[in-house]
């Protein structure tokens, strides 16, 4: 809930910024099908704010239920509230998608509605022929009460999409010492299609286009200038939150950006440690579920114990309308994603992202370092290296205790980070997972490849096949 409220005062703090438009548009004598008319739904991510009846995933709890758009409309059109120039209640429906701002509905499911929430760039987003297409369809549902929303059944052929998996190995090297700095953080969000497991793919929300976002390096003292540049592509709003910056939202009241724009702020880095990021524009457990999440290091003054190698894993959990394993398209099903009901949950993004596509690997003799957040939003982690003991665990990802040693299993909350450290003896397949094992069948592994000579001191034994090690 807090995340939401607070959600909800970055949307005001945003919202304030938005320019009025107004034009209405022309009605169309153009008939569309109702797949148009449902893409143009989900264009718009309608269904993300407010409950439509026969639009599959229209769930959305925060804004007006549109089951009776057009008995709203009608009452809200003579109330002193209103301040547009419809005459009836369809000018109204298509008032309120391109010109909200002048209009704001006394009652939301969760209480009194919040200015600015209903987006309004949506007159950009969506052509006037999907505007049309909408209008027409919340101005023809029938009266009365609705039983379900009629979930379309997902498409069973398999599809393809982009890869959006970031290599575990891609993060910036170790800082050289050095005085405090300025250091510009270029962020940008990007819709795709990726492909989320084996025929499967997923309208991915994400930072730079990968899951995580990209591994930001700093030491303590350095400034960030962040640059949160949003597609002109992109559908939504995005906005970035850093659990490393000290002020309002982390960066998120000042990074509310819509499609084709770019914000700025900067911010000093006052403490050290490992700190996750996400984007924070309502709803917010949307965004992070669909990929908006990554890291930053902030690194101590005299900089990190040197190891051979480091990684950078983060975990989620994705609720998809079709269920685990079902091929085809997918979007965030809201009501499994209120309910913190996943169908996935991976490392990296994507079903097999550490396994089959990339893999950590080292070698017998070598230090590792592992990096590891969860974006979540929802699944605490109890991260664990099948076959191996952690040597050092900064619990917490505080950088500025002691860390433990000799650790099995480690918890990482959503919001939160660890970092780990181990050497390596014994040459094998070392497994990632979340010891909380059923999430194993959902998609979360990841391998840990390790080469090199035998060493029967430590580990003698013949691999059997088929033991998945
Ligand atoms: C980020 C959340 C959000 C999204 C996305 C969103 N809306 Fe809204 N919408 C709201 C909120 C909150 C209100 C009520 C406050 C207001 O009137 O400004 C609202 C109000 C409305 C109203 C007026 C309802 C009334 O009670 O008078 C209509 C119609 C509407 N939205 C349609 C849409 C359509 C169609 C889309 C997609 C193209 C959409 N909205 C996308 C949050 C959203
Ligand atoms: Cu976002």
């Amino acid at each position: 809930m807090k995340t939401f409220l607070k959600a909800v005062v970055i949307a005001i703090l945003f919202g304030v910024l938005l320019a009025a438009c107004g034009a209405s548009e022309p009605a169309s004598d153009r008939t569309y099908t109702e797949a148009e008319t449902l893409a143009a739904f989900e264009k718009g991510a309608c269904g993300s704010c407010h409950a439509i009846p026969g639009v599959p995933n229209a769930l959305g709890v925060i804004a007006p239920d549109l089951a009776n758009a057009r008995t709203l409309a009608e009452e809200h059109l003579n109330s002193s509230a209103y301040s547009g120039s419809a005459k009836d209640a369809e000018a109204y429906i298509r008032e309120a998608i391109l010109d909200p701002n002048v209009f704001i509905a006394p009652k939301c499911p969760t209480g009194a509605c919040t200015p600015n929430v209903m987006p309004a760039t949506l007159k950009d987003v969506l052509t006037s022929d999907e505007v049309n297409a909408i209008v027409k369809y919340l101005h023809s549902l029938p009266e009365g009460e609705f039983g379900g929303t009629g979930a379309v059944a997902a498409p069973q052929e398999p599809t393809f999409g982009a890869d959006i998996v970031l290599d575990p190995a891609d993060l910036p090297a170790p800082l050289e010492r050095r005085e405090p700095q300025t250091i510009r953080v270029d962020l940008e969000a990007i819709e795709v299609e990726g492909q989320l497991a084996d025929g499967t793919t997923f309208t991915h929300w994400t930072f730079n286009g990968t899951v995580p976002g990209p591994f930001i390096r700093v030491r303590v003292g350095d400034t960030i200038e962040v640059h949160m540049k949003n597609s002109g592509t992109s559908a939504m709003n995005h906005s970035v939150d850093f659990h490393a910056v000290t002020g309002p939202g982390g960066g998120a009241a000042v990074t509310q950006t819509m499609p084709g724009e770019e914000t700025v702020f900067t911010a000093k880095a006052l403490n050290v440690g490992l700190f996750v990021y996400h984007c924070a524009t309502p709803m917010v457990a949307h965004h992070i579920s669909n990929g908006m999440y990554g890291l930053i290091l902030v690194e101590p003054e005299e900089g990190l114990a040197p190891v051979d190698r480091e990684f950078y894993v983060m975990q989620g959990d994705i609720y998809t309308t079709g269920a685990f394993g079902e091929h085809g398209k997918q979007t965030t099903d809201i009501t499994k994603l209120l309910n913190e009901d996943p169908e996935y949950v991976v490392f990296n993004g994507a079903v097999g992202a550490l396994t089959e596509q990339k893999p950590l690997r080292a070698n017998v003799g070598e230090t590792v370092r592992i990096f590891f957040g969860v974006g979540g939003p929802n699944l605490t982690s109890s991260f664990h290296v099948i076959g191996e003991i952690f040597d050092r665990v900064y619990d917490q990802a505080s950088l500025t205790s002691a860390p433990l040693t000799d650790v099995q299993t480690t918890l990482v909350p959503p919001g939160g980070a660890t970092m780990v450290e181990f050497k390596l003896e014994v040459p094998g397949n070392y497994i990632l997972v979340d010891h909380a094992l059923s999430r194993l069948q959902r998609g979360l592994a990841g391998y840990l490849i390790v080469e090199g000579d035998e060493n029967p001191e430590i580990f003698n034994g013949t691999i059997q096949p088929g033991s998945g090690h």
